[in-house]
């Protein structure tokens, strides 16, 4: 095993020298950013080869996030999960939204439609479902709500680059989905993101908002933010494009390792890939239940001292943090499944470069804590 510690995830990089003609062209044109020739080429290679009509792209996820609820007007309430990353609320807080934590399903972790319907109000404008983890939520049992209530859905869709449900990708679902091309995530442009929407005038809205609001050289039609993704980021995401196939495959063989292994080990549950569905192992969640000998955060620590920082995705709920706790919707009572979860679980490291060597020291950690410990 390396002597450096195993991180849950390394972002994968091309090679250096693949990269340079990139940075050559960037100097020979001198367009930096507001919306340049590779801005212009990774919107439309990411359309293709994500099978959606229209991307724009963002410098981040959460800034195309904020966008995209500006951008569909969004206001009141708007149901969503409390077992996610922090931004997804954080985007509806600086939108001046009132979040409603509802439950998820402990089978995917996602929002479970079943208790959608009982947190609707006469506030209520919009839904905000993740799809946690690349497992897909109940795309078609949400979208028949927002039809009968009248309400916009606006998919998280940060986890779920390149996957597929029934062949149709998931990153076009809803009115508007949000990807990220995070550091962290499958497909990165170190820091990134995108907006995925279905009709050419929403688009041109996202677009204007991305960049201050600005519509032509004299004209500003509202408060809009900089969201852009610069050429730099563009550029990279490009190049990164070509290996993601192959990428997704390595996690593959990594998530089919661990599964396997860790299948018949008392107390230790892995949530399978959605049948019908194309993963692309972004994560790889485990739940350390009452019968495995150490809790969680004993299985945490005992990785770490290991050399394996392993992480608590998504522990805490955001419903318990302090901007976030004095909410009804965030009483714990209300919310027993994504407590349960976020107590119990971990992901453990998983990316293209990760060897299986320290694949099977993992398991055998896992397998056999006395021996670890
Ligand atoms: N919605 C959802 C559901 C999300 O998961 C996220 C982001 C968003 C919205 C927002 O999208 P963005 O605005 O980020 O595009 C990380 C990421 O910062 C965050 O992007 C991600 N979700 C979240 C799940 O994870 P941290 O605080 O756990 O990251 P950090 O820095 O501890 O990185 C984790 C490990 O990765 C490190 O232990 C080492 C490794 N690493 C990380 C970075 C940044 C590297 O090896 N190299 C790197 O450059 O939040």
């Amino acid at each position: 095993m390396s002597s450096k510690p195993i991180y849950v995830t390394q972002p994968f990089l091309p090679p250096l020298a693949e990269f340079v003609p990139y940075l050559e062209q960037i100097w020979e044109n001198k367009q930096l950013t507001n919306c340049g020739p590779f801005h212009e080429r990774l919107e439309a290679e990411l359309a293709s080869y994500l099978g959606v009509p229209h991307v724009s792209l963002f410098a981040n996820g959460t800034l195309a996030l904020v966008t995209a609820l500006q951008a569909l007007e969004i206001s009141g309430e708007v149901i969503t999960t409390p077992y996610s990353f922090v931004a997804t609320t954080h985007a509806l807080k600086w939108n001046g939204i009132d979040p409603v934590f509802v439950d998820i399903d402990p089978e995917t972790f996602n929002l479970d439609p079943e208790r959608i319907e009982a947190a609707i109000t006469p506030r209520t404008t919009a839904i905000l479902p993740v799809h946690c983890y690349g497992y897909h939520c109940e795309v078609e049992r949400i979208e028949d709500i927002a039809r009968r209530h009248g309400l916009k859905v606006i998919y998280d869709a940060a986890h779920v680059f390149g996957v597929t449900r029934n062949g149709t990708s998931l990153s076009g679902a809803g009115d508007i989905s949000m990807l990220s091309f995070h550091a962290t995530k499958v497909f990165n442009t170190f820091e990134g993101g995108a907006l995925v929407c279905h009709d050419p005038a929403l688009k041109a809205r996202i677009d204007y908002l991305k960049n201050f609001g600005i519509r032509d050289e004299v004209t500003v039609l509202e408060a809009g933010i900089n969201g852009k993704m610069n050429e730099v980021q563009a550029a990279f995401g490009l190049l990164q494009l070509g290996y993601v196939k192959d990428n997704i495959h390595r996690r593959s063989i990594i998530a089919g390792r661990y599964r396997e292994a860790l299948k018949n080990v008392k107390g230790i549950r892995h949530v399978a890939q959605p049948p019908g569905s194309e993963g692309n192992h972004a994560y790889f969640p485990i739940l350390v239940g009452p019968e495995y000998p150490l809790n969680r955060d004993a299985l945490f620590e005992l990785l770490r001292v290991n050399g394996i920082v392993a992480r608590r995705y998504f522990y805490p709920l955001i419903s318990n943090m302090p901007m976030y706790a004095q909410l009804p919707s965030s009483d714990p009572s209300r919310l027993p499944r994504a407590t349960e979860a976020a107590s119990q679980v971990l992901c453990l490291p998983i990316y293209p470069a990760l060897d299986l060597a320290n694949v099977d020291k993992i398991i055998s950690i896992i397998q056999d804590p006395d021996s670890a410990a």
